[in-house]
């Protein structure tokens, strides 16, 4: 009897923190699901009819709905069926696309001391040569675009595990929000696998382009797993709020019409989303960098060549350096991390440097800019040929086709 009640109570435990999991084994959250409304469909009639219950309201017209647990994928179909519906998915969880074999960032032993001696060098926005010089840097042409451009004023929203409280962020960021745990504060907490995870990202967007500002969008927890409720929530407020980038430093590995649905809202009005590949190593692209509309970013190291872990594919826009990126790591350190998460953010960058110089540019005058500017690298990986998009970027080329 003792041994059954351990039992269930593991089983219990295993819900609680995985949530369930589907056919194609994506977990996702337990007792939700999200719905779009056709026009002139009434939530409230919708769930009555399936013993649901509305439990918020995500933007547009999408709803996320309470239902009991185990019955989320029979109320997905039955409301995909009915004819005021226009989708309805579950609420898949996405991990951040760092290595996951690595996923503990390298955290470098010197830094306090380094970032005692610097910090006001972060505050007044001048970086130290240690991170502005770093082999990625150098590679996509940062310091030489940055004499022509610098980003400034313009918006980038990092869709992530938050922020922190680094000296690299004084002053660099506008009022984000927490849609983990639903307040205007959005801190990332320690402790999690993808502690730091959005803070590295976010770094890495100012090294890049030193006077853009970051909206930090908490749409994942330090354990690294964010849903796609909490995400479309995110790039929705992005765009509301005047972003004028959304940097999607994950993916999720079935097409998402959320994820789907938000890019094209952001697209729509003029908010370019830039999206990782993923770390799969496999001939396709998670979403949403595989959607026509997101910008599609695999990952290279600093010789070029295909990052082993990167997915590919001719849906890539462009590469960019994602094997050991150097950037802010914690309340004041600085960490050495590898992913596509990290390629992602030096191509926002550069976009926010392209947007500097033309502040009306919609995004298929950003996207024609990012991908006739890079520098063609199929010969360093012929196997690849055609499947890193355009070339690894190159920000200098991408300023000076913007300047003319
Ligand atoms: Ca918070
Ligand atoms: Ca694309």
């Amino acid at each position: 009897m003792a041994k059954r009640s351990f039992s269930i109570l593991i089983l219990c435990i295993c819900l609680i923190s995985f949530g369930a999991v589907n056919a194609q084994s994506i977990p996702y959250r337990a007792g939700e699901v999200l719905v779009a409304l056709k026009p002139g469909s009434n939530i409230n009639a919708l769930v009555a009819t399936y013993g649901a219950t509305v439990k918020r309201f995500l933007g547009l017209n999408v709803f996320l709905l309470g239902t009991q647990i185990g019955s989320e994928e029979l109320l997905v179909t039955l409301l995909s069926r009915n004819l005021s519906v226009n989708w309805s998915e579950l609420d898949y969880l996405l991990p951040v696309s760092d290595v996951s074999q690595y996923s503990q960032a390298f955290v470098d032993q010197q830094s306090q001391a380094f970032v005692d001696q610097r910090s006001q060098a972060f505050v007044d926005g001048n970086f130290p040569p240690e991170l502005t010089q770093q082999p990625s840097m150098v590679q996509i042409k940062a310091t030489e675009a940055q004499l022509l451009a610098s980003g400034q004023d313009v918006t980038v929203a990092v869709v992530d595990t938050g922020i922190t409280a680094h000296p690299m962020f004084v002053n660099k960021t506008v009022p984000g929000y927490d849609f983990v745990d639903r307040d205007s504060d959005p801190s990332d907490l320690p402790g999690g696998a993808g502690y730091s995870h959005g803070a590295h990202v976010a770094g890495l967007v100012l090294l890049t382009a030193p006077k853009s500002l970051i909206m930090a969008l908490r749409a994942f927890a330090n354990d690294g797993k964010g849903s796609v409720a909490d995400i479309y929530e995110a790039m929705i407020y992005a765009v509301d709020r005047g972003a004028r980038l959304i940097n999607c430093s994950f993916g999720l590995t079935t097409r998402s019409p959320a994820l789907d649905q938000a890019v094209s809202y952001a697209s729509g009005r003029g908010v370019l989303v830039v999206a990782a590949a993923g770390n799969r190593s496999q001939p396709n692209l998670d979403y949403p960098s595989l959607q026509k509309e997101a910008l599609g970013i695999t990952g290279v190291d600093s010789n070029d060549v295909k990052a082993d872990f990167s997915n590919w594919g001719p849906q890539a826009d462009v590469s960019a350096p994602a094997v050991s990126l150097y950037s802010s790591y914690g309340d004041g350190q600085l960490a050495w991390w590898s992913g596509t998460s990290f390629a992602v953010p030096l191509v926002c960058g550069e976009a926010a440097l392209i947007l500097s110089i033309i502040p009306t540019a919609t995004v298929n005058q950003l996207v024609s800019i990012i991908t006739s500017s890079p520098d063609n690298i199929d010969d360093l990986s012929p196997m690849y040929a055609k499947s890193l998009g355009a070339g690894r970027i190159n920000c200098l080329s991408a300023v000076k086709l913007a300047l003319r």
